[in-house]
């Protein structure tokens, strides 16, 4: 289904369904939830009966948004999000592409088989056979991007108004981590352009998402890039790992880690960058590069994870030091392409 015949159908198809569930994927980030939200405040202005469902909480910079409230959060109201999933005449992904990706939202997903689903995605290797409708664009910064581009085709100036706009702006520009990468064309701007407006200022949400941290955040920072980075020169390559107790030593909260895998890539020839964290017993990997050179095969083949070519995730069932281990086991196969 390409983009234009999504986009031409959407109103009609959506419109049939009474009671429509947006989910998004565990560990919610900024465009899992930016993109969701605005899709609820669309959906509700279509006059339909919505709600959104997020595996987990939401890191606690994104706790301001507008809308936010009005998600459930499964693992703490577990008994209301299954009676939403069992009511839905229309289950919406949004930001994910595999059920896997919900955490305890899994099996109750899983269950209910008969409902008609809807994607609104950009990550890779999708099974489009799941879909009754799908907006599937791996070329695209953002899933909010893509919730834009629908909103946009139905009229802006009908539809679009501050919400909308915030939660729009808030998923691109934490995809692109604030427009320094995953823009594919020229159109991230145009939406963007048009998303801003004198009620709705880009530095002022720029500000209350990346300037909110804690003193222990900000600290756990200089701890990671200070006591626990390593850089491979031979790989382009920089690690940095963090055991549960680095993280209680800085009173972990929720998000703290968040971009923390980034700061590698500063350094002028790092190409790949990897954050290892022991969390309640799994290890999350966290993959970044610059350049051509693509994280996503490194997290599928050998980390039970997947992405982007940029940005991935993986997971070990291990301890941490063999998790490290691991890491520089698979490493060498790489180097080639490290190296170009
Ligand atoms: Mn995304």
């Amino acid at each position: 289904m390409s983009k234009q015949l999504f986009l031409n159908k959407f109103q009609e198809f959506i419109t049939q369904y009474k009671r429509v569930v947006i989910v998004s994927h565990v560990n919610p980030d900024g465009d899992a939830i930016g993109s969701s939200l605005a899709f609820y405040f669309f959906l509700l202005k279509l006059g339909i009966d919505v709600k959104v469902i997020i595996p987990n909480d939401f890191p606690s910079f994104l706790s301001w948004m507008p809308g936010i409230d009005d998600i459930l959060i499964f693992d703490k109201n577990t008994d209301k999000g299954v009676e939403y999933l069992n009511s839905a005449d229309l289950i919406c992904y949004l930001d994910f592409n595999h059920p896997s990706r919900t955490g305890l939202v899994h099996n109750d997903l899983c269950h209910c088989t008969k409902t008609p689903r809807l994607l609104i995605d950009h990550h890779r290797d999708t099974d489009f056979s799941q879909f009754a409708m799908y907006l599937s664009e791996v070329e695209t910064s953002s899933t909010s991007e893509l919730v834009a581009e629908v909103i946009q085709y139905h009229g802006f100036d009908k539809y679009l108004d501050d919400n909308i706009a915030t939660c729009l702006l808030v998923g691109i520009m934490t995809d692109t981590g604030s427009f320094s990468h995953s823009i594919y064309h020229p159109e991230t701007f145009e939406i963007c352009g048009k998303l801003i407006s004198p009620t709705v200022d880009y530095q002022l949400i720029h500000s209350k998402i990346y300037n909110t941290f804690s003193e222990n955040r900000l600290r756990l920072l200089g701890h990671c890039i200070n006591n626990r980075m390593t850089v491979l020169k031979e790989y382009h390559t920089a690690y940095i790992y963090l055991s549960k107790s680095d993280l209680e030593a800085f009173d972990y909260q929720v998000g703290d880690t968040e971009g923390v895998v980034n700061f590698p890539l500063m350094i002028d020839d790092v190409k790949m960058s990897v954050l290892i964290t022991e969390r309640q017993g799994v290890i999350r990997f966290s993959f970044r590069s610059k350049g051509e050179f693509s994280v996503h095969e490194v997290a599928k083949d050998h980390f039970n994870g997947g992405g982007h070519t940029n940005a991935a995730g993986g997971t070990l069932n291990c301890t941490i030091e063999q998790a490290i281990k691991e890491f520089l086991k698979v490493l060498p196969q790489y180097k080639t392409l490290l190296n170009q």
